[in-house]
This record gives C-alpha cells, structure tokens and sequence, in this order.
C-alpha cells in the first residue's frame, strides 16, 4: 500500500492500494496466481490427469521467469495439443460468420494471414503480440494461470493483456471454465486488434488502479459481463463480441437463442449483477458499440470511490496520477 502526498493526503481515507505505475511494474505480480476455486478443481476434466498436470506445469515455467520486453518463448506444441486445437478451431470458425461481430470477423482473416492460425497450428504468443502492438498497442504477457481480479485489471491500463500458454483437456474441447490458449486466441485476440475495443478495454483497466477492493469488484464484473461475456447490437440481431463466447462452441450456439436473458449495458447495474463461472451465463448485457460502452464506463468511474484521476502515458508507458477527480 502507498500513501499519496499533497492535497490528497488531506482526506482521512488516504491510503490507495499499490498499483504499477510503469511497464515494468507488471512484473512484479505475473507469478501471483489464484489457486483453482473448489468450485472450478471439481469441475475441471484435467485435474485427475497427471499427465496434463505435468505438460501444464512444464508450459507455466515459461511465464514464471518471464520479465517484459523479453520475446515470449515458444512452445512446440504437441500432436495431441494440436489435435484438440483443430478441433475447437473447425467447430468455431464454422460459426463466426453468423454468431461474431464485426470486428471479430474483420481481424480473423489477418491473424490467418499473420499469425499462423490454421487448424494444425497453435499459433505463438509472441507472434500475436507483435501483431496486436502494431494494430493497436497491445501486447500480451504470458502468466501461469487466473491472476487477481486488481493484477488481472491493472495490467490492461498499460493495453498488457496477461495470457495462458496450456490448452484446455481434450475431453471438453467445446466449454471449459478457465481460460486457455483457444479462449486467449480464438476469443480475446481478435478484438484486441480493434482499435475501439481496445480503449475501451484500457478503459476499465485505468479505472481500476489504485481502486479500493469494492470497485474492483464492481470493475470485474463489468469486465466479466463485456470482455468475457459481452453481446452487441448489429441491427436488428444479437452478435458475440466477449471472449468467453467466442472460444466456446457450446456457449456461443446458446448465447444467441432465446434462453439466457438479454440486458441493454449499463455500468451502474451491470457492475452488481451476480453470475456463475462454471456454466452458461443465464444473463448478457448488451453493448449499443464499443465506443458508447467506454463512454458509460468512464461516467460511471466518476461515482467510484477514488480520489484522484489517471492518465496513460504512451511515450513513457507510465501512469500519471491527477489529484483532480
Ligand atoms: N468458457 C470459455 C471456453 O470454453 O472457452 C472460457 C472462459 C474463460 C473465462
Ligand atoms: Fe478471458
């Protein structure tokens, strides 16, 4: 925790939760990963396998010894790991024309072209990220595992999106609840390369530094219920933009019928809304754009708790605090 000096350190409630104030910050909390919930080891296919505990491991000492600007190491993938890759590419590619937005569909064909993805290849971190920081700025990271909530959040001020290297087990290609390098990939990735989205999700990550642990909170919902889960308007009809739809082929089948209940996006009640993380959402929000989704994001960063304002720096890669609200 730091203590804030200037007009700041007037209030009583002046103690701000630590928070990277430069790139290289990130470093510091790549490693400190959540371990599984009860609730996701017992649902998880591989937890019983030791086999694809070993492989998992193996691929985590990547991102344990990794330091940011260093190329993120390659993996050589396995048959198997291929073979589960395809199948979870096959299924989902047949559904995007119909079931992604937009900027999903326009970036796909480039991360084709650019980055290696095909059925038989898991395409590499580090190509992704030289792609995507010249799209838009964004780079990816590799970590071990589910950051915080805070880390997780902290690190998309700097446009660092922290990225598994596993893949999910081969029993359950088509849903799994934790991320892996489909849903990085298949779901994430391609919106990243939109230079709206991507704001838009800096966005969030800027309201969360320094934030207190309740608007975290209230920040990884919104997260949840846009990034991972979000639907938008196209039309007249419903289209997938959240990353946690597009790397499920179950979800995303669902997500577009009638079942789950369909919501317009507003930060203040989004940000409260509870949801389950093991199964299909019952609940989506839905976004009227990206840049109309920033917007209410950044009105409602006003009514939060925090003193003070931030402001990226690109030239630098640093923060700037403001003590104005
Ligand atoms: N349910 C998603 C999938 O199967 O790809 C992963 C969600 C991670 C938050
Ligand atoms: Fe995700």
């Amino acid at each position: 925790y730091i203590k804030l000096i200037g007009s700041m350190s007037e209030k009583s409630e002046n103690i701000i939760p630590w928070f990277p104030r430069r790139l290289s910050d990130l470093d510091s909390f790549a490693n400190k990963t959540l371990q599984y919930g009860a609730e996701l080891s017992a649902d998880h296919p591989g937890f019983k396998d030791p086999e694809y505990r070993k492989r998992r491991d193996e691929i985590t000492m990547i991102a344990k010894t990794y330091k940011i600007g260093q190329p993120i190491p390659r993996i050589d993938y396995t048959q198997d790991e291929i073979r589960t890759w395809g199948t979870v590419f096959e299924k989902l590619t047949s559904l995007y024309p119909t079931h992604a937005c937009r900027e999903h569909q326009y970036v796909f064909p480039l991360l084709i072209q650019n980055c290696g993805y095909t059925k038989d290849n898991i395409p590499q971190l580090e190509d992704i990220s030289k792609f995507l920081k010249e799209c838009t700025g964004f780079t990816l990271r590799p970590v071990t595992g589910l950051l915080s909530s805070r880390d997780f959040l902290n690190g998309l001020a700097f446009r660092v999106f922290h990225s598994t290297q596993y893949i999910r087990h081969h029993s359950q290609p088509f849903y799994t609840p934790e991320p892996d390098v489909c849903h990085e990939l298949l779901g994430h990735v391609p919106l990243f390369a939109d230079p709206n989205f991507a704001s838009f999700s800096q966005e969030i990550g800027l309201c969360s530094l320094g934030a207190s642990d309740e608007d975290i909170e209230k920040l990884a919902t919104i997260y949840w219920f846009t990034v991972e889960f979000g639907l938008c308007k196209e039309g007249d009809s419903y289209r997938a933009y959240g990353a946690g739809i597009l790397s499920s082929f179950g979800e995303l089948e669902y997500c577009l019928t009638s079942k789950p209940e369909k919501r317009i996006f507003d930060p203040a009640k989004t940000c409260v809304q509870k949801y389950p993380i093991t199964e299909y959402q019952p609940v989506y929000f839905v976004a009227e754009s990206f840049k109309d989704a920033q917007e209410k994001v950044r009105n409602f960063s006003h009514t939060l708790e925090r003193g003070f304002t931030v402001r990226y720096n690109p030239y630098t890669q640093t923060i700037d605090v403001l003590d104005t609200k």
